[in-house]
């Protein structure tokens, strides 16, 4: 990791490269025939999500398909619930369920390390990913950030502005606090587990960062994620670590001064002339094709494909999606953007 070769970690280290490397989030799934197909014959999510050559195997089909830059490891940042005991289902169709911790007494008894033997498949799924990866493609771990895991874990799904995690760390602070507490000690180790196995890089995943007002959004989003960061370099002082704090917005600044991450994934409603000015000089950017225009497809999907490299590809930068790529997105669409960014 010394002597970064790849195109994506010479990005991360701050080398600006003539073509953007390229992946998308979410690049491995049931937009994929051979996702579906896959999944079908592991019958549970969970269950693909912890069998090594499962979960490997999902997470190359992409990189077969398309050539990406980078493979993301197939899972889901719910297995950290689950492995804190916490009983974590998937409904084909409905998004994922938690048996909610909505009250304070609940989060007192939570338990504070993760079942080690729970989470060992992912590590093997990494070295097993490692093994047949192409030499020019980096393999990115990730978790998600304690906040967004909280927000799942509280309401026990997703929910249109995540109100009941809002709702609790105004009300019951303390028990809140010790929630997040236990959600970066966990992440810290679960993430320096994945670079130890041999994940190039790793993502943080923030989804819900945006439906925070300033102040909590510097407590709750800023620094767990500060922390996680200073614990995972504290074991692996180079390693190579993007945090996509979506919804981020004007915070976006104050986001990369607090949070000393190698790049800020963001998403697409960033204005490009303040991203230019304000995070782009201290940070490599990732981002942000909306994945509306990419299910849209035709000219649209052209203009806007040139519009992400206008704005940022002059400086160090990893072309990515706003947030995750849609069931519905056509093949040819991912095809025909991955060949405007490469005919350059
Ligand atoms: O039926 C299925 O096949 C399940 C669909 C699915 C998939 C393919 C889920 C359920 N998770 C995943 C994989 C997944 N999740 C990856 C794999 C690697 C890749 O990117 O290819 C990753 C990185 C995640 C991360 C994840 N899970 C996030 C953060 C990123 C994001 O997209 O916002 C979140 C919020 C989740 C929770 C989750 N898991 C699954 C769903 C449908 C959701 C979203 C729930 C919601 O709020 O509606």
């Amino acid at each position: 990791m010394r002597h970064p070769t790849k195109p994506i970690l010479e990005v991360l280290s701050g080398n600006r490269q003539q073509i953007p490397p390229v992946w998308f989030m979410r690049q491995a799934g049931r937009y994929l025939p051979e996702y579906r197909a896959l999944r079908d014959r592991a019958g549970s999510f969970l269950k693909l999500c912890f069998t090594p050559e499962l979960a490997a195997e999902v997470t190359l089909q992409p990189i077969r398909r398309f050539g990406f830059d980078a493979a993301i490891l197939f899972s889901d940042i719910l297995v950290v619930p689950h492995a804190l005991g916490r009983r974590v289902t998937f409904e084909a169709g409905e998004g994922p369920r938690l048996e909610p911790l909505d009250e304070a007494s609940k989060i007192k008894t939570l338990r504070t390390d993760v079942d080690a033997s729970v989470l060992a498949p992912v590590y093997e799924a990494v070295r097993l990913v490692k093994r047949d990866l192409p030499p020019h493609v980096a393999l990115i771990g990730f978790c998600g950030a304690p906040w967004t895991v909280a927000t799942y874990m509280i309401a026990g799904c997703g929910t249109p502005d995540q109100a009941p995690a809002r709702m609790l760390a105004y009300s019951q602070p303390a028990a809140f606090a010790r929630l997040i507490d236990i959600l970066v000690d966990v992440s810290s180790h679960y993430l320096a587990a994945q670079i130890k196995a041999g994940a190039e890089a790793v993502q943080i995943f923030d989804t819900w960062a945006g439906v925070l007002p300033p102040r909590e959004f510097s407590a709750w989003c800023i620094e767990p994620v500060r922390r996680i960061v200073e614990n995972v370099r504290r074991e692996i002082p180079d390693a190579k670590i993007i945090a996509f704090p979506r919804g981020a917005g004007a915070s976006l600044p104050s986001y990369v001064d607090g949070v000393p991450v190698d790049a800020v994934s963001i998403d697409w409603t960033a204005e490009p002339a303040f991203v230019r000015e304000h995070v782009q000089p201290r940070v490599a950017v990732q981002g942000n094709l909306d994945p509306i225009v990419l299910l849209a497809g035709g000219d649209a999907l052209d203009r806007a494909v040139d519009d992400v490299l206008t704005n940022y590809a002059d400086a160090p930068f990893v072309f990515n999606l706003g947030h995750g790529i849609l069931p519905e997105t056509p093949i040819a669409h991912v095809e025909r953007t991955l060949a405007r960014i490469r005919q350059a």
